[in-house]
């Protein structure tokens, strides 16, 4: 009895130690997220979505990223033999497409002026492509795994995830990382980070494979934000789709497009307070 209490509380130390572990695989360069002794950790405001708008989006697009720019909605799906970049007008069929031959497994996009990048998830490329045309212009070897990606325009730097805790800096031309962020919410590390959006100095997050959404300081790596998004589907939808995997801010406006894999639905929202003042 004695021996198997004694393996118990082992197993439950590994096993606990690991699930913390996992948050951050990063390379011990950054701040663990522990904050310094004496550091107060910033409050997270508790947020919600209000839906403005309810739109149509493709049932069979594997959502990885959604972005909006020069008035139109990017958008880049994954999976091998079935990658994606689409762009048109929000809700309605895409104008323009172009398909990755596989094995290429697209992940997130975005816009750089008159041109756009878009990840591989393990394919260790990155697809620089016109943005008005879509056609790829070049191939850039990518690090690691590709997740999220969006563009800090006055910092002049894009902001990459790549299912850590870690929002990663790099170079908008040749995509050299420049920094390194770690995310953390009162202190303790937020990990499986994804889709990405970027508003000014504020980066949103999703946490895969969940219907979190995170508001995060990129100067700090601090989430000031915690939006927790209703089910916005309905049972029968749910049962064909995968997770949120999609946030486009609507220029000009507070708003925010989102989406997820094989959803059914996109909704235009605002992210409000959790107790409805
Ligand atoms: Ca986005």
């Amino acid at each position: 009895m004695r021996l198997a209490f004694v393996v118990t509380v082992a197993i439950v130390a590994l096993v606990g130690g690991m699930l913390v572990g996992s948050c951050d695989t990063g390379d011990g360069a950054v701040d663990r997220g522990r904050g310094m002794p004496g550091q107060t950790a910033a409050r997270v405001e508790p947020l919600t979505v209000r839906v403005v708008e309810t739109l149509p989006h493709d049932p069979t697009a594997f959502t990885q990223g959604l972005e909006m720019a020069h008035g139109r909605l990017y958008e880049s799906t994954g999976l091998a033999g079935r990658s994606t970049l689409r762009a048109g007008r929000p809700g309605a069929p895409p104008a323009q497409r172009a398909e990755l031959p596989p094995p290429l497994f697209a992940e997130g996009i975005t816009v750089v002026g008159p041109t756009l990048w878009q990840l591989t998830w393990q394919d260790g490329i990155a697809i620089e492509r016109d943005a008005g045309t879509l056609a790829e212009l070049r191939r850039v070897p990518y690090e690691g795994e590709g997740w999220g990606v969006c563009h800090q325009r006055h910092r002049g730097r894009l902001v990459t995830t790549d299912g850590t805790s870690r929002l990663v800096f790099r170079d908008t031309r040749t995509l050299e990382k420049r920094g390194e962020v770690a995310v953390t919410a009162e202190g303790r590390p937020v990990g499986r980070l994804n889709e990405l959006e970027c508003v000014g100095d504020t980066v949103y997050a999703n946490v895969w494979p969940t219907d979190r959404i995170v508001r995060i300081d990129a100067a700090s790596g601090e989430v000031t934000g915690d939006i927790a998004v209703p089910s916005l589907l309905s049972e029968g939808e749910r049962r064909h789709a995968d997770v949120l995997n999609g946030i486009a801010a609507v220029p000009g406006t507070e708003q925010f497009l989102l989406t997820g894999k094989w959803w059914p639905r996109m909704f235009r929202v605002l992210f409000v307070p959790r107790d409805g003042r």
